[in-house]
C-alpha cells in the first residue's frame, strides 16, 4: 500500500474529516502539522504541491497530491464500508458533500475560525450576524432530514456524516447555540459512538 501523508492543522474540520475516517478505516498515515496562522499554506514549498494554498492535503505515495477535503473522503472511502457502492445512494452522499462546502462550512466553520480561531469576536461582529443566518439556514437542513433518519444517507454511517459532523459538532466554537436541534443533538451522539471515533484535537 501506498505511504499516505497527510498535510493538517489540528484545530482544522476540515483536517480532522480525513483524520477521523483514515482512523476509522484502520488504514496508517504520517501527520504533518501546517500552521496556518504563521502563513505556512503560503510558502513556495507547500504552494508547489498545492496552488490553492491550503490544508487538508493528502500526499499518496510519491509527489501525487489530492486537495478538497470531501475529494480525499471519496478518494479513501472507496470500496469501503464508509461509502455506498449502489449508484443512487452514492450520489445522495455527495449531494451532502456538495451540501457540506456551499451552504454549511462557509457559515459554520468561517464563524468558529473567526471566533474562537483567531479570537477576533469584536471585529467581526457585522460579518457573522450573516454567517449566523446562514449557517443556522443550513442547520434547519439537517435537523428536517435527521428527524426522520439515523444518518444522512442509507441509514448507516457515511462520508457524508463525517464531512457534516467535522463543524457541526463544533458549532458552538462559532457562536451557534444546538440546544433547539434535538434531532442534530442525537444524531452527534450516535457518530460518537462509531467504532474508531476520535475527537477534534487527537492527531
Ligand atoms: N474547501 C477546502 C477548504 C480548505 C480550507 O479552508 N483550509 C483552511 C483550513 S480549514 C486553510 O488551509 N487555510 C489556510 C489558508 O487559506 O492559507 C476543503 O474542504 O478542503
Amino acid at each position: 500500500m501506498e505511504t499516505l501523508r497527510l498535510y493538517d492543522f489540528l484545530p482544522s474540520g476540515n483536517g480532522y474529516k480525513i483524520r477521523l475516517l483514515l482512523t476509522q478505516i484502520g488504514m496508517p498515515f504520517d501527520r504533518i502539522e501546517i500552521n496556518i496562522l504563521e502563513g505556512e499554506t503560503r510558502s513556495p514549498e507547500f504552494l508547489s504541491r498545492n496552488p490553492n494554498g491550503k490544508i487538508p492535503l493528502l500526499e499518496i505515495g510519491e509527489n501525487k497530491y489530492l486537495a478538497e477535503s470531501n475529494a480525499i473522503l471519496m478518494y479513501l472511502s472507496e470500496g469501503t464500508e464508509f461509502l455506498p457502492y449502489d449508484r443512487f445512494l452514492t450520489a445522495q452522499v455527495l449531494q451532502w458533500l456538495f451540501f457540506e462546502q456551499y451552504s454549511h462550512e462557509p457559515f459554520i466553520a468561517t464563524s468558529r475560525y473567526w471566533i474562537s480561531i483567531l479570537g477576533k469576536a469584536e471585529e467581526y461582529q457585522e460579518a457573522l450576524k450573516e454567517k449566523h443566518e446562514r449557517g443556522y439556514q443550513a442547520l434547519e437542513v439537517m435537523e428536517n432530514h435527521l428527524t426522520e433518519k439515523t444518518f444522512f444517507v442509507g441509514e448507516r454511517y457515511t462520508i457524508a456524516d463525517i464531512a457534516l459532523f467535522a463543524y457541526t459538532h463544533v458549532a458552538d466554537e462559532g457562536g451557534f447555540d444546538l440546544s433547539r436541534f434535538k434531532a442534530i443533538l442525537a444524531w452527534i451522539e450516535r457518530v460518537k459512538m462509531q467504532p474508531g471515533y476520535i475527537g477534534i484535537n487527537q492527531g
